[in-house]
């Protein structure tokens, strides 16, 4: 094999028109899914691959340039995660190699993160989109039926830009401390939140789990939007509690979707 050559070389034109073609294909249909996840990190994207596993046709949109949230730099850079054996089961489902070492496992941090973002990026029921920010939710009567998306450059700066509308029949906010969706339904609602608590891994890992919920129809929360939500104890670089949420909060929306006559329909996106 020659590997100096390509060949006939491909034209900046059709490198252009390949990428705005292929992105606009996605995020045509995209504007239109099951449901729709707002945040990359570790219970978004395990919730996301979940309900994609299940049938649905599942959006992703985070605001960074890369996905991952608080997984990628473990605890204060050192780039390892602990987890709880109880936890073995999702990590081996999702192919992420781990050690036992005494009472936990311990994996890379890079590994979870990209081997997470690999799972959700390439189901073909899913479409994830990294460089976009939620900036509102879409209601009907009090019931979340979609999410304002604006690019996250011209939201950084500040720009006077309408956002685009994303519909969904269910939005999980998995946008963790920030619990951006929470906060703003809250505030058109008069919803209470107890915000989250100190850190406390013993307590907040079962907290997590715990406050995993339906927040009002059709808007879902997990992870550390969930603790923000319900008081719970901040838990730092311990990510059992992280996968439970995203698994618990796909059994939820699952349910709810079903309970709205909302089946999955186990096709890809169109
Ligand atoms: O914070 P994050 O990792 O979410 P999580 O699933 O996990 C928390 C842990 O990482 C860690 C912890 C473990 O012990 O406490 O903090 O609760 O990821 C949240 C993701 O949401 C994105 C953000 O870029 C990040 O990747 N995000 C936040 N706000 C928005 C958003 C928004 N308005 N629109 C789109 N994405």
């Amino acid at each position: 094999m020659d590997l100096g050559s390509f060949g006939k070389p491909l034209s900046d034109v059709v490198v252009s028109q390949l990428i705005v073609k292929h992105y606009f294909q996605d995020l045509s249909a995209a504007i239109e899914s099951e449901v729709i996840v707002v945040g990359g990190g570790p219970s978004g994207l395990v919730c996301s691959w979940t309900l994609a596993e299940r049938g649905y046709r599942v959006t992703v949109l985070d605001r960074k340039l890369a996905p991952g949230g608080g997984i990628w730099g473990g605890a204060m850079s050192f780039n390892k995660v602990v987890l709880q054996k109880e936890v073995a089961w999702i990590l081996e489902e999702a192919g992420i190699p781990f050690v036992e070492d005494g009472e936990a496992l311990v994996v890379s941090a890079l590994l979870l993160a990209g081997q997470l973002i690999v799972r959700v990026a390439s189901h073909p029921r899913v479409k994830f989109f990294n460089l976009l920010s939620v900036v509102d939710l879409h209601a009907v009567e009090g019931k979340v039926t979609g999410v304002v998306v604006q690019n996250s450059a011209i939201e950084l700066q500040g720009l006077h830009v309408d956002p685009l509308v994303f519909r969904s029949q269910a939005v999980l906010d998995a946008t963790g401390h920030e619990a951006t969706l929470v906060h703003l339904y809250a505030k058109r609602t008069g919803l209470s939140m107890v915000r989250e608590s100190f850190m406390n891994a013993e307590r907040g890992e079962e907290d997590v789990v715990a406050n995993t919920q339906m927040v009002a129809p059709g808007l879902f929360v997990s992870g550390m939007a969930a603790n923000n939500v319900g008081g719970g104890h901040r838990m730092g670089p311990i990510f059992g509690g992280m996968l439970l949420s995203g698994k618990k909060a796909a059994q939820l929306i699952d349910e709810y979707l079903r309970s709205q006559g909302v089946c999955s329909k186990g096709g890809a996106f169109r």
